[in-house]
């Protein structure tokens, strides 16, 4: 099996390349990533000479980039490629539909001409929007996505599942809640808090601090794609979640008390505009129909987490520095 991996360089790609690389050592891996800010081929050291690994600098909005590297034998799309971050999106939208939207419309229309076996789209539970106290995003959760990053990826999922009905392109799309982990760009929560409590900066926290996100261990979300991959049923959407619901102050105060550091850090700010107060995933679907299970609880995946970033700490440092981008331009010239 040939799998083309888009965005691999970033977060949740990079663990995916090198999780799918292990599980199944016979799949040749395809990355194709754009390097942009938030893809870090440091990442994916470890596997660089990996004899069924390789790396393809592309751009998915690039239509004859895409079409040659989906023409070239791939069975499966897995794409990961998006602008990630909420608040980014509300500075400079315009990328984030040229990537989430566009990038998804090229992808779909070279995996329909090539014929591929399955096309997976990664989505997110922000597209449902915000829930109040009580209830769960299930599948059927109507989409009312309140940021441009959030309508941006309800745009991609609309196209794949209109390429499903009206080409019958075999697509699953999968939504998943907040993920952490090694690799975390240091701009999301998580790893920002981390980086500017070891030295002991101000920890910014929007608003009144009790935004209710759901914690995924980052493996866990891998093991849920691989098995969509091999057994999700055609033109089905799947949520994933880990069920770890967690106010923000709370991720924030666990952090400083691992690392041994002071709550007086903490410094409420100006809120996010349109900031969603609770995301809350129901996995049902996933585990009852696939079999799916998460590994890690958060009480375990967190510390793991921080034990991580406290022994790599040269890999955030690198990217604070800009120096990480050197890494590609080495071989790839610069942007
Ligand atoms: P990330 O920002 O860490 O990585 C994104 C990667 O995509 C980077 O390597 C970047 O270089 C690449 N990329 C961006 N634009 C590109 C383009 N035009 N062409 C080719 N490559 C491009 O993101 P992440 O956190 O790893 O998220 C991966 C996917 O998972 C995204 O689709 C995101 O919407 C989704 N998701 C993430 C989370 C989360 O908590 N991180 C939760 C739910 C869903
Ligand atoms: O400095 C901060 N202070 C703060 O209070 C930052 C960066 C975030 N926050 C809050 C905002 C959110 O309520 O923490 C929460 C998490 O923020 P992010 O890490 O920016 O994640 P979020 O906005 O929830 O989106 C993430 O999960 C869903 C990913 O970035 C998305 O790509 C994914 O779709």
């Amino acid at each position: 099996m040939k799998l083309l991996i888009t965005g691999g360089a970033g977060f949740i790609g990079s663990n995916f390349v090198m999780y799918m690389l292990q599980q199944h050592p016979d799949y040749q891996i395809v990355n194709v990533d754009a390097l942009t800010y938030a893809g870090n081929l440091e990442n994916l050291q470890s596997v660089e000479n990996h004899p069924k690994y390789a790396f393809v600098k592309a751009d998915i909005t690039d239509v004859q980039a895409m079409d040659a590297l989906i023409g070239d034998g791939v069975d499966v799309v897995v794409n990961f490629a998006a602008e990630s971050h909420v608040d980014r999106s509300i500075l400079e939208p315009d990328v984030f539909v040229k990537t989430n939207v566009l990038g998804t419309q090229v992808l779909l229309d070279a995996a329909k001409k090539h014929k591929v076996t399955k096309f997976v789209q990664v989505s997110t539970d922000e597209v449902y929007g915000t829930l109040g106290a009580t209830g769960l995003f299930t599948e059927e959760t109507p989409l009312t996505p309140n940021s441009p990053y959030s309508a941006s990826k309800a745009g991609g999922d609309l196209l794949v599942r209109a390429y499903h009905e009206t080409f019958g392109l075999p697509v699953n799309i999968t939504r998943c809640s907040n993920n952490y982990g090694p690799y975390q760009f240091p701009e999301k929560l998580i790893p920002l808090m981390i980086s500017r409590a070891l030295a002991d900066g101000a920890l910014p926290v929007y608003g009144d601090g009790l935004n209710i996100r759901d914690w995924l261990y980052v493996e866990d979300h891998c093991s849920a794609i691989d098995l969509v991959i091999h057994k999700g049923v055609l033109g089905e959407v799947y949520n994933i979640g880990g069920n770890n619901e967690r106010t923000n102050v709370h991720i924030v105060k666990t952090i400083l008390q691992e690392l041994g550091k002071p709550e007086s850090l903490i410094t409420y700010v100006q809120d996010r505009p349109g900031h969603d107060r609770r995301y809350g995933i129901d996995s049902t679907k996933i585990m009852n129909e696939l079999g799916w299970k998460p590994k890690h609880t958060f009480e375990t995946g967190i510390k793991e987490t921080i034990q991580w970033y406290l022994n790599n700490k040269e890999w955030w440092t690198r990217i604070q520095s800009g120096e990480y981008q050197k890494y590609a331009e080495k071989q790839y010239g610069s942007r």
